[in-house]
């Protein structure tokens, strides 16, 4: 098969607060590891991702902790861009979008549209709060949701039921700023006519048809995303304004625009594309590669509350920017709860990444097995901390960890660290075998589908294929009495391990170099998995473990923490 062209961004985060547990189940751990995997496939992949800084998000936190807004973005930025490296998400680029590179990008599509007339330019009356002289939008009027009702809903966004709003359709409204029930004011702002785009909307999300070329397989999408974009068509688009009134973003450049932004959720994914430019010139490619041409696949990883963002608005703006590729997927994932509760940065009810990084130091890769085991891919899940405990000690070190132990320590033992030679063999040798490239097929099958957990699930079940191989031929007795047999099981085991080392990469990517190193290899490419990957003779190195036991002490301090 040859090589391929994917385009794959996660949600630019917010930089108003720390990575907590149910950003990287949604957007970022899903995106890694189908990163990683089609990197190890040998395909070209732009991995794009950085800060998102505009918006109310940004102005009510940095008003919060009594510093400006670009005091905020720096402090965050920094830190997020350096907690996602430390957990292994490998970005090609975590830009930022207030880089005069993103407000030049950004304001060149804003006028080539309304150049186009692509916009409506409307007065009309907005919530306004007199105290603080501030037109009110987005996260700046709270209500209750008109669709769950939730009461501490945002006026374009309900947290709790994922629905994108208008302000004017929260009930009893309260501006965020003073509490005050807000007036009426009479302001003008840029719309986009989004009932214009129902018709090829529909076509594109139901037959993934757009522009008359077959461009994806609709079945090939998540129900849920598909049935998100479909009620929001059903119930009739509406036009949305493009604009703000406010001082912080990347200012509107046309005649007559004073004190107006672009809304934050326009400028936001136009930053993939300018993030995409960078990385380009960084790496002397051309970024029309991976924006403007039907080679190249472009796949969104987001939360649940951003499908309407990246399935109906950013694709109107692809759309009427002309020439652009449309995504071919937007594998949305659902919520992560947090014992049983909604997280919350408010209650402060969150794991932090970066305290998690101190706290479990070089155990990056038992909390990515852990998100990837209970991900939220089709309904909301629970994270406990009793359940990380559980499937570090129960699967990590009991399965994969023991099963490598064995191997590393026993090869060292009996043959001095050099792979002993494989004779003849019985059914039961041939099955195991069988399972590694079997495993491979199935694990990349998952991955490509966007089903990780299933991923997940088929490369421990070869660690467990191995375990249970030793398990029932016992080398360590077996030697004493038959060596040539001996030998045969001990190879078996190690090229099992050897394609673990590539096998668990996607998810695993530490443990992935740390078992390279014990067997004293370098695999790279997923398509070289064969029964052959560590030669007889092969010198390994000595043992190390690969997990380390987690104590029920550790558990009472997070819980203690979380509780306090
Ligand atoms: N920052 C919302 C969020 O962090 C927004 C995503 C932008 S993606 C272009 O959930
Ligand atoms: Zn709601």
């Amino acid at each position: 098969m040859g090589k391929k062209r994917f385009t794959v961004t996660s949600a630019l985060l917010y930089a108003n607060g720390p990575i907590h547990l149910g950003h990287l189940a949604g957007a970022y751990l899903p995106a890694d590891i189908y990163v990683r995997y089609q990197k190890l496939k040998g395909h070209d992949v732009a991995f794009i991702c950085g800060s998102d800084e505009h918006g109310a998000a940004i102005t009510l936190q940095a008003k919060k902790e009594g510093v400006s807004p670009q005091e905020i973005v720096d402090k965050y930025h920094e830190l997020n861009k350096n907690s996602f490296k430390d957990f292994g998400i490998n970005f090609d680029i975590y830009d930022r979008t207030s880089s005069q590179d993103h407000h030049e990008t950004a304001q060149e599509v804003f006028k080539l549209l309304n150049d186009q007339g692509k916009f409506v330019k409307k007065t009309n009356q907005q919530f306004y709060d007199v105290e603080n002289k501030q037109f009110l939008a987005d996260r700046y009027i709270k209500g209750t949701c008109p669709k769950c009702g939730h009461d501490d809903a945002y006026g374009d966004q309900c947290e709790k039921c994922g629905s994108t709003l208008s302000p004017e359709e929260l009930i009893n409204p309260k501006s965020t700023i003073s509490g005050n029930t807000p007036t009426l004011k009479e302001t003008s702002h840029w719309f986009l006519p989004m009932q214009n785009h129902e018709n090829w909307l529909k076509k594109w999300i139901n037959e993934g048809v757009f522009d008359g070329e077959k461009t994806h397989n609709p079945k090939d999408w998540k129900s849920q995303v598909v049935g998100q974009c479909n009620s929001w068509l059903d119930t009739g688009l509406k036009e949305r304004s493009m604009t703000r009134d406010l001082d912080w973003g990347v200012k509107v450049p046309v005649e007559n625009s004073e004190g107006k932004v672009l809304y934050v959720w326009l400028d936001a994914p136009i930053g993939y594309i300018t993030a995409t430019k960078k990385y380009a010139q960084n790496n002397n490619l051309n970024w029309k590669k991976y924006w403007k041409n039907n080679e190249s696949e472009l796949i969104h990883f987001i939360g649940k509350d951003n499908i309407v963002f990246h399935c109906v608005i950013f694709p109107i703006i692809l759309k009427e920017m002309g020439g652009f590729n449309l995504p071919t997927n937007v594998p949305a994932n659902e919520f992560l709860n947090l014992e049983g509760q909604k997280l919350s940065t408010s209650k402060n009810w969150a794991i932090w990444l970066h305290e998690y990084l101190s706290d479990f130091e070089n155990q990056q890769d038992t909390l990515r097995y852990v998100l990837s085991a209970t991900s939220p891919e089709n309904k909301d899940t629970d994270f406990t901390w009793k359940d990380f405990q559980a499937r570090n000690n129960n699967e990590l070190v009991a399965v994969f960890g023991n099963f490598i132990n064995r191997v590393i320590v026993l090869t060292n033992k009996y043959w001095d660290g050099l792979v002993p030679e494989r004779t003849n063999l019985l059914q039961y040798d041939k099955e195991v075998l069988e399972s590694i490239n079997m495993s491979a097929n199935k694990i990349g099958k998952a991955i490509e589908s966007f089903k990780l957990r299933e991923g997940l699930n088929e490369m421990m079940s070869l660690a467990r294929i191995g375990n249970k191989y030793l398990a029932e031929t016992e080398p360590w007795k077996l030697i004493k009495t038959d060596e040539e047999r001996t030998s045969t099981i001990l190879n078996i085991s190690l090229q099992i391990s050897a394609a673990l080392s590539i096998l668990c990469e996607p998810y695993l990517p530490f443990t992935a170099s740390k078992l390279k190193k014990l067997l004293n290899i370098n695999l790279q490419d997923w398509n070289d998995i064969s029964v052959d990957l560590v030669a007889a003779n092969h010198k390994i190195n000595k043992h190390e473990h690969l997990f380390k036991k987690i104590e029920d002490s550790e558990i009472e301090e997070q819980l203690q923490k979380l509780n306090s």
